[in-house]
């Protein structure tokens, strides 16, 4: 623990002085590292490590036998890469699949939601060389968590637009802008020298940000990032095939507390357009409107949608515009349509092709049925392009020139990464959750596959099998598995129980409502059967499930969801 650590009167959250008295992020980081007597992080090292891209957790199937044993949890560290826009080489991924089989206890990659990957399972003492793997191979896992700007998001399919690369880059310089400037990560993981100069963090603030904050590039008509979950999007607007600016959109955010009215999801809401040299300084003033006027004493109230909440929408609005020195203009005009990724073969503008690989939950391992991680590894060797992780979860094998296409599809079939999937399975989610989730109530992650097969035969039997439904669970209410903006969302209450909202809809800019309470499986599959089969009798030409839901009246259509979301 951080010697003088001190409550002050403000009644600012225990993590605020942790943030403070860290010396830009490095607390006694170090000393742990040399502590052999435990696999942990003592104190507020247990939460700096965050910043610097990775949390402590211990296996939850394990915990009973261990402490029956008398020995401390299986503790082992989750990292989390920094990889905005998603892009991956060939070269990068063979090491990070090396690192994972022969360094973590599950030997899996897990894709996340936000265009990266997680290794689960890494002692402590393997820490350092993960990072200096990380560091040769030119990545990094620099503020993946905690208090700051995370990975950045951008459209994923490089084929869907001429503006793509443009948009890639904006997301990796914002990225990098609004990364911190403290040395912590390289002296610490790096071994890098401390630079006797004053630490500064000139954006993020020496108690830096006061809760998480997430920020999208977005290429419309595609929505695949979710841009309604985020603190700060900018959507492309193009003309003559060029970006010529950004409408930039604020105060996305899903979490929720059972039970607490004071918690609500949120989706972003628009401020205005800008033109794309102002793009730098807009993210700077929204950062740092946010930094300061954020609430430090609750950090259930502290994300930028309560931000807006607590001082209104304009008055955000005028602090950027004060803070940038510019006027926002009007929203230019853009709409979404989808949100999934298509999986299969695409050729893209340049005459290279692309596979889209659907990854169930966006766990890479091999199993009976499919060679996927020795597969996706085996086509990193011959593979000259990169891989895209998507926000969906998925990898996109790209710029594959013709004269490799053969290649590549050869070892995709031979060890099954190319297969028959209903539409329903692909536009699933879920998190993690069990076993390295301390946060999980329910199963999400190991749950899915088998109930997906259990909702197929319902769509089946109402033939309805060629239809999409977006539906996601979380395995808690912190809703890591975007559950509160799909069709059919599960929230875990406890093992085995989940709360089910419905009325979501397909682009994601609509949040679902509570229809059932703390329900089990097999009850869900009861009430989804009914609700399935209305949908294929009484619905109009190609209306989408969360659509029906609503027109029929069956939940009442969350509109602002300050007021309609709990009511
Ligand atoms: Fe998340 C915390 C996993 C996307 C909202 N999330 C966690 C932790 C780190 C648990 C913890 O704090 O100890 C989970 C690690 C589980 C594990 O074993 O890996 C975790 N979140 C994930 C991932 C891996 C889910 C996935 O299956 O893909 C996603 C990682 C994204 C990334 O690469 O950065 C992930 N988390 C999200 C999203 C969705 C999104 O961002 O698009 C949300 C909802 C959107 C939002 O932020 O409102 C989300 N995670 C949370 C929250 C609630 C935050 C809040 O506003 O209150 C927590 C808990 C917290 O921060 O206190 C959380
Ligand atoms: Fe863990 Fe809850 Fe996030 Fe799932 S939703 S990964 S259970 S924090």
């Amino acid at each position: 623990m951080i010697k003088n650590f001190k409550k002050s009167s403000l009644n600012l959250t225990k993590e605020e002085y942790i943030k403070e008295n860290s010396n830009y992020l490095r607390g006694t980081i170090v000393d742990d590292l040399k502590n052999e007597t435990t696999n942990g992080f003592s104190g507020d090292n247990f939460s700096l490590i965050r910043f610097h891209g990775m949390y402590q957790q211990d296996d939850r199937d394990l915990r009973i036998e261990r402490n029956q044993q008398k020995l401390e949890p299986r503790y082992a560290m989750m990292l989390r890469c920094r990889l905005p826009g998603g892009v991956i080489s060939s070269k990068q991924w063979i090491k990070i699949d090396s690192f994972a089989s022969k360094n973590t206890f599950y030997k899996t990659i897990r894709l996340t939601n936000r265009q990266t990957f997680q290794l689960h399972g890494i002692l402590k003492k393997n820490l350092k060389s993960v990072h200096q793997i990380l560091h040769k191979i030119g990545l990094d896992s620099l503020a993946t968590a905690n208090d700051v700007n995370r990975n950045v998001l951008c459209t994923s399919d490089p084929m869907q637009s001429e503006v793509h690369q443009e948009c890639y880059e904006w997301a990796q310089k914002i990225s990098n802008f609004l990364l911190p400037h403290t040395k912590a990560y390289a002296e610490i993981w790096l071994n890098q020298k401390k630079i006797l100069s004053t630490d500064h963090e000139p954006i993020l603030g020496k108690t830096y940000l006061p809760r998480k904050f997430k920020t999208t590039v977005v290429i419309p008509p595609h929505n695949d990032v979710d841009l309604y979950a985020n603190d700060m999007n900018f959507i492309a607007i193009i003309e003559n095939k060029k970006i010529i600016g950004f409408n930039v959109l604020i105060g996305g955010g899903l979490s929720i507390t059972h039970g607490n009215k004071q918690t609500w999801p949120f989706l972003a809401l628009e401020l205005g357009y800008i033109t794309l040299d102002k793009t730098l300084s807009v993210a700077k003033s929204i950062v740092t409107t946010q930094r300061d006027w954020g609430n430090r004493s609750n950090r259930k109230n502290a994300k930028t949608r309560y931000t807006i909440e607590n001082m209104g929408l304009n008055l955000f609005k005028k602090e950027v515009e004060k803070r940038s020195n510019i006027t926002f203009e009007p929203i230019r005009s853009y709409f979404f349509d989808t949100r999934g990724d298509k999986i299969g073969w695409k050729k893209d503008i340049n005459g290279n092709w692309s596979l889209t690989i659907f990854v169930q939950n966006g766990r890479i391992y091999d199993n009976d049925n499919q060679l996927l991680k020795s597969g996706l590894l085996k086509i990193a060797t011959v593979h000259k392009g990169n891989f895209r992780l998507t926000s969906n979860q998925n990898i996109i094998v790209s710029e594959i020139l013709s004269e490799n296409k053969n290649q590549i599809e050869k070892i995709a079939l031979s060890y099954g990464l190319i297969k028959n999937t209903s539409k329903l399975r692909e536009n699933s989610m879920a998190c993690v959750s069990f076993p390295t989730c301390p946060l999980a109530m329910a199963e999400a992650e190991r749950m899915l596959s088998n109930f997906i097969t259990e909702v197929e035969n319902i769509m089946l039997k109402y033939k309805m099998e060629k239809e999409i439904i977006i539906l996601r669970v979380s395995g808690c209410p912190n809703g890591c598995g975007r559950s509160l903006l799909a069709e059919i969302g599960l929230i875990g209450k406890s093992i085995g129980r989940y709360n089910l909202y419905i009325g979501g809809n397909r682009i994601g800019n609509r949040i679902p409502k509570i229809y059932k309470e703390n329900i089990t499986e097999k009850e869900i599959l009861v009430h989804l059967d009914f609700l399935i089969k209305n949908w294929s009798i009484y619905r109009k030409a190609n209306e989408d499930f969360g659509d029906f839901v609503i027109r029929k009246k069956i939940v009442k259509e969350v509109i602002n969801p300050i007021h309609d979301f709990w009511n």
